[in-house]
């Protein structure tokens, strides 16, 4: 088997370990902690120097671990703001899970916290729980090899996006709220046809676009400076070295604060193999999307011959586009105009790409103890973002016992699509505008505007474990319930 030599390929032909390229030994097994360092760091965006925060992990930022290794770390927070990390998709016990004082306070600046539970395998990330700094990049990938991806002779590419203001998170909340965030007539341009059960769409539908500004679907409440793939844009984007007819794991992770993002691999055909670090039964297809908080893993099949292939990350209702370059030693790289010439559409209003996703192995057939509808509701003006008619700190908590089969249905009955992020759990998606499917593990489900979307979990350790919206500035306004469980 040639299962050394396209890593011995890369090894050779890498000069530096560039940011998406995963180390060939992520470090040290078993006796040291890895060292992972919140702090700023000084990034260029179009030539412009840009002061965000970051998570310095052994060997760039974020950590990778091999299969079987712990998630073993100490947490350094170097920032001058107290901060705590969430280890986004995976289940330590809950004073690990990284939410501010639920249970644990946050770490002091200076301070050093120790972490040890036994991570899933997959693509996952990290990021502070603080809203307006998740905004701030606060964030990094959290990759979890499996023993497959040890054996298998395939280059793992990380894709890491995010949106990014020169501007403070504060003013960024501050727009938003005043209504001057930007674009979010962008809705438009994207096929919402068909798939609802009410006619509240297609009353929409009718409607001239002036009168429907802030009322119909609306995408995009904030109009960022610059997409971010891997910390570049694509005025500079990263070229990632690959080999002729080489297989790529791509692990895209959208970390973006407020933007979802569709992934196209463009003349690279490639198959949809795990979504949130779970696999499903394979897609074929050169467009996936994904909203904020949620991961895909693509694999790409390359060509015989030799070239380069852009991967590129469009922003759902709008022109923007971000992405990096797959390319063979010496291929011409042409430039990428950050804008294309028309509007993506928007992600899955009509839920067509979740319904394609089946998981490998379902969850156990048992009776469902208790089930909860978790209605999403909120307006941009005011803008106030609401689960079960309130906000956190009024919330009325969703309850269930440790062991418990749960399902809770989310009904979004506003005009925007909220991805919903439970902590503590994998759950199945089991119904999609009320038609049962076996769909995807995942942790985070995307609910689009008038949607009603059924997951269903076992319920874990006794503790609160946060559920909420992972839009940061629907998340920052008070988008957060708890998924409380009782011994
Ligand atoms: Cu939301």
């Amino acid at each position: 088997m040639n299962t050394i030599s396209r890593r011995g390929f890369l090894a050779a032909g890498a000069a530096m370990l560039a940011y998406s390229q995963l180390p060939k030994f992520a470090a040290a097994q078993g006796v040291a902690p890895l060292s992972l360092q919140a702090a700023t760091r000084t990034l260029d965006v179009d030539g412009r120097a840009a002061t965000v925060f970051g998570l310095a992990g052994p060997s760039g930022q974020g950590l990778v671990l091999d299969a079987g290794q712990r998630f073993r770390v100490d947490l350094t927070n170097n920032l001058d703001v107290s901060t705590i990390i969430h280890w986004h998709g995976q289940i330590p016990p809950n004073a690990q899970d990284g939410v501010p004082d639920l249970p644990l306070p946050m770490l002091a600046p200076g301070e050093t916290r120790s972490y040890d539970f036994e991570p899933l395998p997959g693509t996952f990330w990290m990021h502070s729980h603080v809203p307006i700094q998740e905004m701030q990049l606060l964030a990094a990938p959290l990759i979890v090899r499996s023993k497959e991806d040890l054996a298998a002779d395939r280059q793992e590419v990380v894709l890491f996006l995010h949106d990014f203001s020169f501007k403070t998170p504060q003013e960024v909340m501050a727009e938003i709220e005043e209504g001057h965030g930007g674009g979010h007539g962008g809705g438009h341009g994207g096929g919402h046809g068909g798939g609802h059960g009410g006619g509240h769409m297609s009353d929409m539908a009718g409607m001239d676009h002036g009168a429907m500004d802030g009322m119909a679907m609306d995408l995009n409440d904030y109009d960022w400076d610059a997409y971010l793939a891997n910390d570049r844009t694509l005025s500079d984007p990263e070229v990632v070295q690959v080999e002729r007819g080489g297989r790529i794991r791509l692990r895209v992770i959208n970390a973006a604060a407020a933007t979802v993002f569709w992934i196209e691999t463009g003349k690279a055909q490639a198959r949809l193999v795990a979504v949130d670090g779970h696999a499903i039964q394979p897609v074929q297809g050169t467009r996936f999307g994904l909203a904020m908080g949620q991961r895909l893993d693509l694999e790409i099949d390359l060509p015989q011959d030799g070239g380069a292939w852009p991967i590129l990350a469009l922003r759902e209702g709008a022109r923007e586009r971000t992405g990096l370059i797959l390319a063979t030693p010496g291929a011409e790289i042409r430039r990428i105009d950050t804008l294309a010439e028309t509007d993506a559409p928007a992600f899955d209003t009509d839920l067509s790409q979740e319904s394609r996703l089946i998981a490998l192995n379902a969850l156990t057939s048992r009776p469902v103890d208790r089930s909860h509808i978790v209605t999403l509701g909120g307006t941009m003006q005011p803008y106030v973002w609401t689960i079960d008619g309130a906000v956190w700190g009024q919330h009325r908590p969703v309850s269930a016992k440790s062991g418990e089969r749960v399902v809770l249905s989310f009904h979004n009955v506003s005009m925007m699509g909220h991805p919903m992020h439970l902590h503590g759990h994998v759950f199945q998606v089991v119904g999609l505008n009320g038609r049962a499917v076996s769909g995807a593990f995942r942790d985070t489900v995307y609910v689009p505007s008038m949607s009603k979307v059924d997951i269903a979990l076992d319920a874990g350790e006794a503790a609160r474990w946060m559920l909420h919206c992972h839009h940061m500035p629907h998340l920052e306004t008070g988008m957060m319930t708890e998924f409380a469980v009782s011994a």
